[in-house]
């Protein structure tokens, strides 16, 4: 199976949750920078409370702040294989990413786009409860993704990397399909 992945879908698709299993279930290496994000806000260092009030408002966080957390963390990449989950989110995102896996010498395999329908991501969101998850900050969110993230796709896509996925389902049955696909690709 494809060992260096990048997790790719509107917010509230499921990417935090099938990346833990996966990982789990591959002994893959998970870097979240929602998670890592949540954990400044958490410690309340001073990166925590720039991004805090940007999340709060369903936008994303500033490229320089998300690239300053994640280079160190790239750093620390296992050769055994990881999963990044929720970064890139923008082209600059991706555009530095790639030179830095290059020099790790560590290349994407494949991007693993999550698909569901706007309903089905409001409702999920609705009862995750999260401080992001009121009704307006979610529709905002979903702008963002349509105008800074969806243009990932066609960018891996080119790339030879895009593998789409149903996230609609059980979660055991959208693990169960991820890793057909990461097997077949
Ligand atoms: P993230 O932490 O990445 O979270 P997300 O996109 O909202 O959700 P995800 O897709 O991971 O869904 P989840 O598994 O939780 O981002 C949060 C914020 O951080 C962003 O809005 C942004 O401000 C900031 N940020 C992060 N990375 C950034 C970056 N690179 N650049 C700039 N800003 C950045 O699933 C959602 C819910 O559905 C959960 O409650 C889950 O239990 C449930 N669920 C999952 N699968 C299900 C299923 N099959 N059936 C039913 N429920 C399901």
């Amino acid at each position: 199976m494809k060992q260096r992945l990048l997790f790719l879908g509107p917010p509230g698709a499921g990417k935090g949750t099938q990346a833990a299993r996966l990982c789990a279930a591959h002994g893959m290496q998970h870097l979240s920078t929602g998670d890592l994000l949540r954990s400044e806000v958490a410690a309340g260092t001073a990166l925590g409370q720039e991004a805090e009030a940007v999340m709060n408002r369903g936008e994303l966080v500033s490229d320089a702040l998300v690239l300053a957390i994640v280079k160190g963390q790239l750093g620390r990449l296992s050769s055994g294989g990881w999963l990044l989950d929720g970064f890139p989110r923008t082209v600059a995102q991706a555009e530095a990413l790639t030179p830095l896996l290059a020099e790790l010498q560590q290349p994407l395999e494949a991007v693993v786009l999550l698909e569901l329908d706007d309903a089905v991501l409001i409702e999920r969101m609705l009862a995750r409860g999260r401080a992001d998850d009121t009704e307006a900050v979610i529709r905002h969110r979903l702008e963002v993704y349509r105008e800074k993230t969806a243009p990932l796709i066609d960018f891996y896509r080119q790339q030879g990397l895009l593998c789409s996925v149903e996230a609609q389902g059980s979660i055991e049955a959208i693990t169960e399909r991820i890793e057909a696909t990461l097997q077949g690709a």
